[in-house]
């Protein structure tokens, strides 16, 4: 059995002498009130996202990593845009206030998903009453209106706004969503600088998943330089990162970790996770309309993780974590995609019904080997 450096320590301290057990003991002992957050604090924010049901029930087995291990807070679905503002004139700011006073109550960093995303945005948004598409005037008092009263609510109490999600299509060009096909690439910086004006303090980021391929990364970049020159207040780049065992190809995510960077951007890694299970299509991403028949052969796994992948998912970890690590100077946060193994949306994507592991607890909350594995790495150690 291969033990990870902090077991290894642990160990070799309770076999010297006796005051060196007690010590061992005192030691493992605040190991164990010591969290991610606390390990990697001279390096960026650990995060993760959050279940509005979860919050709302405060089940303590989630509340008690959430706050032991987490130091920033997203939403997982409860701050989309169906999710607050489902019709016209009808706002629910239940989940979203209870987000911040728990995000307050923890002293996190709070990050606001999302405010323009063409995915889970009601069809009143972009449609008249008789079904006719909105017109580009009101398309765009709509979103701006929107962003404007939301951001303006929590302003001062959320640090970071997702302001646009996921605007760039498979190939080189932006998504023809209806914000782009009625308001065309302006949109964007309509967003950013709206989203500004209601809280100038507030943290701006674009975020997208699959940043590591070359057009999507160039796409991006040639914006970001022409939004710089118009005064766009755009200030980080979200790299979603739902990675796999074998994808994506590491030099070329760390490729895009540096050329956001050079363009002056804050990197955000945004919601990681790790599929395990079998790839049997084309690498698709989040592209969240792409769904593949069940079959038992895509569904290896369902009575636990075999101790090999367990240990190809423990290297990936440490692999990008190695990379995070090296490029601390320009990270500012790591959030993973969700707490325990059983809430994942990787269950469920892109074929349904699956047993998925792609966190760093299971399915009942306890800490996985990758998450040993990544502890072990943290600058910071429990004295
Ligand atoms: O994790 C979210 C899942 O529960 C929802 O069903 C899904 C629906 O669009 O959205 C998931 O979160 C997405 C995030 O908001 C944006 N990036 C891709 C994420 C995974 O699809």
């Amino acid at each position: 059995m291969t033990l990870t450096r902090r077991q290894f320590l642990i160990h070799a301290a309770a076999a010297t002498t006796s005051f060196a057990s007690l010590k061992a003991i005192a030691w493992g002992k605040a190991a164990s009130e010591f969290g991610l957050k606390d390990q990697f604090k001279d390096d960026f924010y650990i995060g993760t996202a959050l279940s509005g049901r979860k919050i709302r029930e405060a089940e303590p087995r989630y509340m008690s990593r959430i706050g032991r291990e987490f130091n920033a807070l997203t939403m997982e679905n409860s701050m989309k845009w169906e999710a607050v503002r489902p019709q016209e004139g009808v706002w629910r700011w239940e989940n979203v206030d209870r987000f911040v006073a728990l995000g307050e109550k923890l002293n996190a960093y709070r990050v606001g998903h999302v405010l323009v995303w063409h995915a889970q945005t009601p069809e009143w948004v972009f449609s008249k009453p008789n079904g006719d598409l909105r017109s580009r005037k009101d398309l765009a008092g709509l979103m701006e209106a929107h962003i404007q009263t939301y951001v303006d609510r929590y302003k001062g109490r959320i640090h970071a706004w997702d302001v646009v999600n996921e605007a760039i299509d498979g190939g080189k060009a932006w998504r023809k969503s209806h914000w782009y096909n009625i308001l065309g690439e302006g949109y964007i910086d309509r967003a950013f600088n709206c989203a500004h004006d209601a809280d100038p303090k507030a943290h701006l980021i674009y975020n997208d998943y699959n940043m590591d391929q070359p057009h999507k990364r160039e796409q991006l970049l040639s914006y970001i330089r022409r939004a710089k020159k118009r005064g766009v207040p755009i200030h980080g780049v979200g790299l979603q990162s739902h990675v796999g065992l074998s994808f994506p190809n590491i030099d070329q995510f760390e490729q895009s970790i540096e050329a956001f960077a050079a363009e002056g951007m804050r990197i955000h890694i945004t919601e990681l996770d790790m599929d395990v299970l079998p790839v049997a299509w084309e690498h698709v991403g989040a592209e969240i309309s792409t769904r593949f028949e069940y079959s038992k052969e895509l569904n290896p796994y369902p009575n636990g993780l075999p101790m090999d992948v367990e240990q190809l998912m423990v290297e990936r970890y440490v692999q990008f974590f190695k990379l995070f690590l090296k490029h601390r100077d320009k990270i500012d946060r790591v959030t993973f995609w969700g707490v325990g193994d059983g809430e994942s949306w990787k269950n469920d994507f892109p074929v349904i019904g699956r047993t998925n592991y792609p966190l760093l607890f299971d399915r009942d909350y306890k800490k996985k080997k990758c998450y040993h594995a990544i502890a072990a790495l943290g600058h910071t150690k429990p004295q």
